[in-house]
């Protein structure tokens, strides 16, 4: 990838640092060069729009932009490449650009994985619901199958991507669905070496030891 060089301008995402779907978005922003700042929410469980930056679904990040909040986060990394690109030629794979069958299904559990393990923590980790409810056996059944399968195709599909991309969707989202799942425990993940080679390939970047999950905010 060509070095990409530090936007002046704050971009400012609400959300929290040990969320998934958050690093999504800071690491595409510090991937793309972006400066960003996160703006963080206190209490995921507060049923007000507000606190979500006005986001109905009480979902975060949010990013605002143009005096309005913007919700999900392939929206919001998008907003961001758009930003990025008006200072210079970059090169995204987004899920439309993907080669083959293979790699949309790929994208497509790995958007899965990540929504089952929000499930999984809000429910039985922030909710104290019973892990042991059919809800949350069937949610860890798939997600356990998903990643079987993940580990099993992802090599093919990283050699199947556009050479000389800044960023993809698809290693981002996968490299943080993979971390998160060590920073919140809610399958064994040990098992999946192909995707643990991937992650720790991927994670030698200084975009991703900068936006490092944590618990602080
Ligand atoms: N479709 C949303 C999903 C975002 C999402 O699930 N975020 C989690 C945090 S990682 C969240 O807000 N969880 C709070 C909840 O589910 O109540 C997006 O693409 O941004």
């Amino acid at each position: 990838m060509a070095e990409i060089g530090r936007s002046a301008p704050v971009v400012e995402i609400v959300g929290r640092s040990s969320s998934l779907f958050t690093r999504v978005t800071t690491l595409f922003a510090e991937t793309l060069g972006l400066s960003w700042r996160l703006k963080p929410l206190a209490d995921m469980t507060v049923l007000d729009a507000d606190a979500f930056a006005g986001n109905p679904a009480l979902k975060i990040p949010v990013l605002r932009i143009d005096g309005e909040g913007l919700f999900g986060t392939e929206n919001i990394c998008r907003a961001l490449a758009r930003q990025a690109a008006e200072r210079q030629r970059i090169e995204v794979v987004w899920s439309e650009d993907l080669p083959n069958h293979l790699s949309r299904n790929g994208q497509e559990l790995v958007w899965h994985c990540m929504a089952a393990q929000v499930q999984l923590v809000m429910g039985t980790v922030i909710g104290g619901l019973p892990a042991e409810s059919p809800f949350f056996v069937k949610t860890r059944v798939g997600m356990e199958a998903s990643l079987r399968w993940l580990d099993s195709n992802v090599d093919r599909i990283i050699r199947a991507l556009p050479a000389g991309r800044d960023a993809s969707l698809f290693e981002i989202t996968l490299f943080c669905l993979i971390e998160h799942l060590a920073f919140r425990p809610t399958v064994p993940v040990r098992d999946y070496q192909r995707l643990g080679d991937f992650a720790v390939a991927f994670g030698a970047s200084d975009a991703a030891r900068a936006t490092a999950f944590r618990f602080d905010q």
